[in-house]
């Protein structure tokens, strides 16, 4: 009885935002997302692929994960079964890689699976089982993160990739054993143990003003002996790589979940936004020292994943307030994408051009 009205209170979401989590309370907005049951995520993952193209490359070359999931409602038990990897990247000289699994129910990143490493193969068949303890009713606050890695010896092991499975109900309601497959985003470094942050984007043509709401964060890393952090939300305009502004939010003490609500404002004309892009960085405040880096998240037309489907998703709906949940990666990673997008600039020694040529 009880599975069942959860099961109903959880199909509207799992049905509309498919990867979307907006979170419980995320109506507390200032800026209604009222907009939100507008959107298309069929159209919109579209009008996302098509545009794809420099970073397709990377995509296919990491090859595709397949696994299955269910839910054990008598033991309140998610299991988690990694069947098999096809066309793996090759990651030692010999030609081939000794991949092995890592697997995640975020928030949680302290119960950690892995799978057996499979020696000198492209094409693994794992069929190992998982089991994560978890009521039923939190599975829509969950994220299945699974890391591919390739096993060395005498070195430190590379990862291949990784895939992020935001909506655990996206196949089905988990009473059965779904197989899903997925292609494997390449990703250099586990990219989730920073926390997360939530934040709308809306943009006004007519008044040529782009609104940033920082709403939230969620299992930020603790910077401080504390076991806490002091978190406050930093935003850069960037224009062709070069920083232009810079605003804040206030500092929330001693928090990892800290909630904001505020509004940062850039003046932005409709001809010159596909030239910039946000860097969002979640700081840590410190009373003596340094403020030092949590993580970091980018947006705008030339950044990754969904740093570019929700700038997109923002121009395609003007007006309209639309939040989204951002990992926070680290920020030598992002700085080295950026690093290796503004290269192209940087041999010519200005700006030359508004818009970066593909990356090779
Ligand atoms: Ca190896
Ligand atoms: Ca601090």
């Amino acid at each position: 009885m009880h599975r069942h009205i959860s099961f109903k209170r959880h199909l509207p979401r799992q049905m509309h935002v498919s990867s979307v989590d907006y979170g419980t309370d995320a109506v507390e907005v200032t800026e209604q997302p009222t907009s939100i049951g507008r959107i298309k995520p069929e159209l919109y993952k579209q009008k996302s692929v098509d545009s794809e193209d420099t970073k397709k490359e990377d995509e296919k070359s990491c090859g595709k994960i397949n696994f299955s999931l269910k839910y054990d409602y008598e033991n309140e038990t998610l299991i988690v079964r990694i069947l098999k990897a096809f066309d793996l990247p090759a990651k030692d000289f010999c030609g081939s890689s000794d991949p092995y699994v890592k697997i995640y129910l975020l928030p949680d990143r302290k119960r950690k699976f892995q799978t057996r490493v499979h020696r000198k193969t492209l094409n693994p068949t794992f069929d190992e089982s998982f089991h994560f303890p978890v009521p039923y009713e939190d599975l829509t606050d969950r994220k299945l993160h699974l890391s591919v890695f390739d096993f060395d010896r005498f070195s430190r092991h590379d990862m291949i990739g990784e895939v992020i499975l935001d909506n655990l109900f996206e196949a089905s309601d988990l009473s059965r054993e779904t197989s899903i497959w997925r292609d494997i985003q390449y990703a250099t470094s586990e990219s989730v143990d920073l926390g997360e942050i939530m934040f709308s984007l809306c943009y006004l043509p007519t008044a040529g003003r782009l609104t940033l709401t920082v709403i939230k964060c969620r299992n930020l890393k603790a910077m401080d002996i504390t076991g806490y952090s002091d978190p406050y939300v930093k935003v850069s305009l960037l224009c062709d790589g070069r920083r232009l502004k810079k605003k804040k939010t206030t500092i929330k003490k001693n928090t990892l979940n800290p909630t904001y609500n505020e509004a940062i404002i850039f003046d932005i004309p409709p001809e010159n936004m596909d030239q910039v892009s946000l860097l969002i960085s979640v700081m840590d405040y410190d009373r003596v020292g340094h403020n030092e880096i949590i993580g970091v998240c980018r947006v705008g037309n030339n950044a990754e994943g969904l740093g570019r489907d929700h700038w997109n998703e923002m121009l395609a709906y003007p007006r309209k307030p639309i939040a989204h949940w951002h990992s926070l990666t680290e920020v030598k990673r992002s700085f080295k994408e950026w690093q290796g997008r503004a290269a192209s600039f940087d041999s010519q020694g200005s700006c030359p051009s508004p818009k970066p040529p593909p990356t090779p």
